[in-house]
């Protein structure tokens, strides 16, 4: 016979189980529960589930923290992250103060940035992490950085430039270049320059981190970049989705996916799906744990 617990306490912690977004703050909650579970016998096999469940979150938040650092680096990879390459003096500080929350020192003088610079950007609901990688043309440069980047930034001032880190980067990643300082180009030497940019087939944005000309043309290519879904839960207790953190997946993933992310396991204890949005026949359709979902889907799981 499953029992009810009915202490405010547990059922306010059960519901920040279902809600966290981190595997820490489902931690956090579970031991909740479990410190409010009724002590008598009839509780015995709901506090031994809780317990497992809360050793299997232990070991997964330990399995994660070693997955997710990247040996040489010791940086933690988001969901989405694209890396700035470029040489000395390219501007590559300049950009990522302009992209993200991050306040690196901009200088004249050659090779300021000594160690990778990492900022967020805040993009159409998303956070993605941005890095400045130290100049390509110094020994502090950091290749296993640019290798495991979702997304490359190459950032230069000339042509030639472009043509050496082409030359110097083997990688396969997606490859966004950053024509900067344009402010210093007359409206002849622009016009070259954006013909011959094209005329290469070059996936690229003119900008000036002085002047911010083309930067938000530059952040929807970031984002674009990385070729994802947004996908939005929703509370069946509440009106509304949650239009702050989607989970981010890749192009027709299903909904078992979705339910996996929030919580290992979680698909097992989902009863009904139900979804509005873009892949929805209708508001509020119900659809099982392999429907396909597509950019900017709202789900909503019921568990009882
Ligand atoms: N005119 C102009 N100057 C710029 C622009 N972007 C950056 N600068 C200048 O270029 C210099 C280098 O900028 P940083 O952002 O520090 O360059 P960096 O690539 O991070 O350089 P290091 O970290 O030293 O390798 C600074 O003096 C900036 O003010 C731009 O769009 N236009
Ligand atoms: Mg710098």
């Amino acid at each position: 016979m499953p029992i009810n617990v009915n202490s405010p306490e547990y059922v306010k912690a059960e519901k920040e189980f279902y809600e966290a977004n981190t595997l820490e703050d489902q931690l956090i909650a579970l031991k909740i529960m479990i410190s409010y579970m009724p002590k008598h016998k009839g509780a015995e096999n709901l506090r031994q589930q809780l317990t497992t469940r809360r050793k299997k979150l232990e070991n997964l938040i330990i399995k994660k923290k070693k997955s997710s650092k990247s040996s040489k680096t010791g940086i933690k990879k988001s969901d989405m992250q694209a890396v700035i390459v470029g040489k000395t003096n390219s501007g590559k500080s300049n950009l990522l103060k302009f992209l993200t929350n991050a306040s690196p020192k901009i200088s004249k003088i050659q090779f300021t940035t000594q160690r990778p610079e990492i900022g967020m950007m805040n993009y159409a609901t998303t956070q993605i992490q941005i890095i400045e990688n130290p100049a390509i043309d110094s020994p502090n440069y950091n290749k296993g950085l640019t290798n495991s980047a979702d997304t490359l930034i190459l950032i230069a001032t000339s042509l030639e430039e472009i043509e050496l880190l082409k030359k110097q980067i083997k990688t396969k990643q997606k490859q966004i270049i950053v024509f900067n300082k344009i402010d210093l180009f007359d409206t002849e030497q622009r016009r070259k320059l954006e013909a011959t940019l094209k005329s290469k087939k070059y996936n690229f944005v003119i900008v000036s981190t002085k002047t911010s000309e083309g930067l938000e043309d530059l952040k929807g290519k970031i984002f674009q970049s990385f070729d994802k879904i947004r996908i939005y839960t929703k509370d069946p207790n509440k009106k509304e989705h949650d239009t702050k953190k989607p989970v981010i997946l890749k192009p027709g993933a299903t909904v078992k996916k979705v339910a996996e992310k929030i919580l290992h396991g979680f698909s097992k204890q989902v009863k009904q799906i139900k979804i509005w949005g873009p892949s929805s026949k209708f508001p509020g359709q119900v659809v099982g744990l392999n429907h396909k979902l597509k950019d900017l889907d709202i789900v909503e799981f019921k568990t009882r």
